[in-house]
């Protein structure tokens, strides 16, 4: 199979001046017109052959400056088209093609979503619309004029400015819109249906008035306000934190049912997952909202980061998606609590990131090689992505790192551009070297610190050892020393924190250790008593700590760090070592269990605390994340019995006390979506799951809040808690919701989503039935992801179960979603990363699945590739 190398970058001969696209969207078929001005670069050899990229196309007419090509001046197959001799000066290409939108089900290209005509292109789709240079360092200004059927598309949509529009004879009309900015095709955007819509405004900082519009099924319009009112504080807040204004005259975003991802940053034009937009408080979770939110900011920073200034290859993905997560990040940070979206996003990075980065499919955020693009929009790409840029802004400061920015919008503006050229803004704006820092961009793995320390009452020093290293990672077995920022600071035997007189033996800035070394040690003097080390405050880096603290020393900082991701971490790192030393057959003494507890409702009972903030601390360790932490040899069995006891031995003695504090944090406000309701809610929520993990109390208040819920928050919570621990109410309380929410499908997901996370043995025979069902819609991703995505994820013990079943129903269903959506499929298939953690016999049954998918005939590229890597 091909492989594409970073290290065969090259530009293109010929480069594409400018872009005309006509589209005459009927019911049966959609023709497009494609007339491309296009010219030779310089210095490119006359008759130098013009490949254009193609997928699934049928070449209907070609022309070369208004006149018909000779047969033999051209080569075209579905996969492309070659002009043999193009002249060695300007000249317009036109091309027509026929479409079948309505066919596509790989929702790459033109496709039909409930009768809407749309597009979705990054990163190779725009070759399924028409023969182009479709690589993202080809930026030409797009013009497209579209005709469709009055009736069924009254809207007409497409990147940039309208610029005019009216009636086309009959049923039809047309519109014309025009986007000045040059732009790559996987930016391009068209839609064409019959929608509602909800329309706004907002001044920019230089006081341009810009329209803004989302568009979405009828009926729907109800459920889009929020993420309008997130459009507006998004396009404020790029303003103020990095001074970025919008700039075309029109903001649109159109909300569709059938997406392969959450969203896309088209210019001027975003589409999204309708499930990131629609919102009400019935149907909606709290989750649900601050996803939103997210996305309509991530979507929205793309218009800097990543379309103004673009990749210059797919191998520079995290150039504009680790820069723009780490964005929306802030921004949520910004608008909502810092810690407790901190500790929100590294949860995330540990659960997805670095089981990606210590498996099969590891690669590192700027990969070398590929053979399928699609399969590298991964949350290494994505979050480990942002956290190297989040790395580079505490290095710099708040001060540095801006400069940088400004820096990058000022020289690359305009460009298609690389990793390197993101790093050296920062260096000459700063005046320092990056070279080292640069490797976290290309190194696979997550580097593992360990840390050792030493007190010496004597000479009142103290000393602190650090070492690092990375394991080998496919296609890498050296690993070099990365520059690793660590944020610390030492509490003394009181709680507050310590000063010290000199410090010796590494690079020290204020409270930040550069840690550049394999190893370093460094001496700290006049330190009047022995400290507790705070390290990687803010999870300053991206690494897996061992130290030798104990139960004791975590408990304190968990009590006394000023640093609160620290005092969450230190309550995660104790009770992950518990389970984990439980589910190996050494169980924990019953002071640890006493010590853990009290910290806990401390931490419950502290009045300065955010109840956000509470409901993370308090929460115990998923399975997954303890398995990952034994690493080797795992029974997802004996995990989640652990895990179990662990939190009955916690709750039991207090059950009581945790249920009043429940019942205290019931409210009767109205609902809204803010992070203060929010997170008591969360709080609330968070106490009934350890409630039913842990005491008899907790099935009938799971059912009660079930029953008695006034919003899908505290409704799909308590179905989520009764599924998850299967009380003996579960099954009801699943039939009763989907009796009462199928005909809404985001939140048939979620019972979908519930579905799956049921321990119980039947719940493959329960799945199978729900796909089999004649009426499952199939084809639609959401659906699709919502089932498999949290049962190949999350549900451990049933998908790795021991008998194999668990894999072979995911292996099976993948074969069939592979003829339908390769993408959807290869993602699915991602799950079986967890193989090599996992004990030798269930290892054995997970290969076996894959190894039967691999014999099937006519598998996608997509799946043949993450195969390919999971059985290496
Ligand atoms: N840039 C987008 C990534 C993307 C995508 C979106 C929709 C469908 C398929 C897609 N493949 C890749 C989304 C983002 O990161 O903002
Ligand atoms: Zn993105």
């Amino acid at each position: 199979e091909h492989t594409i190398y970073l290290k065969d970058y090259a530009p293109t001969p010929y480069r594409i001046v400018s872009a005309d696209l006509d589209f005459r969207i009927r019911e049966e078929a959609t023709r497009v017109r494609a007339q491309l001005t296009i010219e030779p670069r310089p210095g490119t050899e006359p008759g130098t052959p013009l490949v254009l990229d193609g997928d699934e196309l049928k070449l209907d007419s070609i022309a070369m400056d208004g006149a018909p090509m000779v047969l033999s001046a051209y080569t075209s197959d579905a996969n492309g088209l070659t002009l043999v001799e193009p002249p060695p000066r300007r000249f317009v290409l036109e091309t027509e093609v026929t479409l079948k939108p309505e066919a596509n089900t790989r929702l790459m290209g033109l496709y039909r979503s409930g009768g809407t005509w749309c597009t979705q292109c990054e990163p190779e789709g725009f070759r399924r619309i028409t023969y182009y240079l479709d690589r993202p360092d080809i930026l030409a200004p797009f013009k497209v004029r579209m005709t469709a059927p009055r009736s069924l598309a009254p809207i007409l949509l497409a990147n940039g400015n309208l610029l005019e529009q009216g009636d086309a004879g009959e049923d039809m009309h047309y519109a014309v819109w025009e986007d000045p900015f040059p732009k790559p095709a996987y930016l391009f955007a068209l839609v064409a249906g019959d929608l509602g819509s909800i329309t706004d405004s907002f001044t920019t900082m230089s006081g341009r008035e810009i329209a803004l519009a989302i568009y979405c099924a009828h009926g729907k319009e109800d459920e889009c306000h929020y993420a309008m009112d997130s459009l507006k504080r998004s396009m404020a807040w790029d303003e103020r934190r990095f001074g970025r204004e919008y700039d075309l005259d029109v903001f649109n975003i159109v909300a569709v049912s059938d997406f392969n991802f959450g969203a896309m940053e088209n210019k001027g034009l975003n589409i999204f997952n309708d499930r990131l937009v629609f919102a009400k408080p019935e149907t909606a979770t709290d989750a649900n909202y601050h996803g939103i939110e997210r996305v309509i900011a991530h979507e929205y920073f793309h218009n800097w980061t990543g379309n103004r200034i673009t990749c210059r290859d797919w191998f520079q993905l995290c150039l504009k998606e680790g820069l723009t997560v780490y964005r929306d990040q802030e921004f949520t940070s910004d608008e909502r609590s810092r810690p407790v979206q901190r500790i929100h996003d590294v949860q995330n990075l540990r659960t997805n990131q670095f089981p990606e980065d210590g498996g099969p499919l590891a690669h590192p955020p700027r990969p070398d090689n590929y053979r399928e693009i699609n399969n590298f929009y991964t949350t290494t790409v994505y979050e480990k992505g942002a956290e190297v840029v989040r790395m580079l802004a505490t290095l710099l400061g708040e001060a540095g790192f801006r400069k940088g920015m400004d820096l990058y919008f000022e020289r690359h503006d305009g460009e298609a551009t690389t990793i390197e050229a993101f790093l050296k803004v920062f260096e000459d704006a700063n005046g320092v070297d990056l070279a080292q820092f640069g490797i976290w961009y290309t190194q696979a793995g997550t580097p593992q610190v360990d840390v050792t320390d030493s007190y010496d009452a004597a000479s009142q020093t103290y000393t602190l050892t650090l070492a690092q290293k990375v394991d080998p990672t496919p296609g890498q077995a050296e690993k070099q020393p990365l520059l690793i920022p660590v944020r610390f600071g030492l509490i003394g035997p009181n709680g507050s924190p310590m000063g010290w007189t000199g410090v010796s033996g590494g690079e020290v800035r204020d409270d930040l250790i550069l840690f550049d070394r394999a190893s370093v040690t460094l001496t700290f003097t006049g330190i009047a008593s022995r400290p507790v080390p705070s390290l990687f405050r803010g999870f300053s880096a991206p690494v897996k700590v061992t130290s030798n603290l104990g139960q004791e020393q975590l408990l304190f900082l968990a009590r006394h760090d000023s640093d609160p991701f620290n005092r969450w971490d230190a309550l995660q790192t104790a009770s992950t070592a518990l389970i984990a030393d439980a589910a190996r057959g050494k169980d924990w003494s019953g002071t640890d269990i006493d010590a853990l507890r009290q910290a806990l409702l401390d931490t419950l009972d502290d009045p300065g605390l955010d109840p956000a903030f509470k409901a993370q601390a308090i929460a115990i360790p998923a399975a997954t994340v303890v398995a990952r932490h034994i690493g080797h040899d795992v029974d997802p069995d004996a995990v989640a019995a652990a895990r179990k006891r662990l939190m009955t031995a916690m709750v039991g003695p207090v059950a009581e006390r945790l249920e009043a504090k429940y019942r205290a944090l019931s409210s009767s406000e109205p609902y809204s979506p803010d992070a203060g309701q929010a997170g008591r809610r969360s709080l609330r929520n968070g106490l009934l799951g350890l409630l039913v993990a842990g005491s008899d109390r907790g099935a009938p208040l799971a059912t009660a809040q079930y029953t008695g819920a006034a919003n899908m928050t505290d409704r799909y919570a308590a179905m989520a808690i009764a599924a998850h621990y299967w009380t003996g109410d579960a099954q009801a309380i699943l039939g009763d919701f989907r009796t009462i929410h199928a005909g809404d499908p985001l939140v048939f997901d979620k019972w979908l989503t519930a579905s799956a996370q049921a321990p119980d043995d039947r719940v493959v025979e329960r799945m199978r039935a729900i796909l089999a069902a004649p009426d499952f819609p199939r084809t639609n991703p959401n659906r699709l992801r919502s089932l498999l995505g949290p049962f190949v994820m999350s549900n451990m013990v049933q998908f790795a179960r021991k008998d194999g079943a668990g894999f072979r129903f995911i292996t099976e269903a993948v074969a069939e979603i592979d003829r339908v959506n390769p993408q959807v499929a290869s993602r699915i298939l991602t799950g079986f990363r967890i193989l090599p953690i996992l004990e030798p016999a269930r290892r054995d049954k997970g290969r076996e699945a894959l190894a039967a998918l691999r014999d099937r005939e006519g598998l996608s590229r997509n799946v043949a590739d993450i195969l390919d890597r999971l059985l290496a």
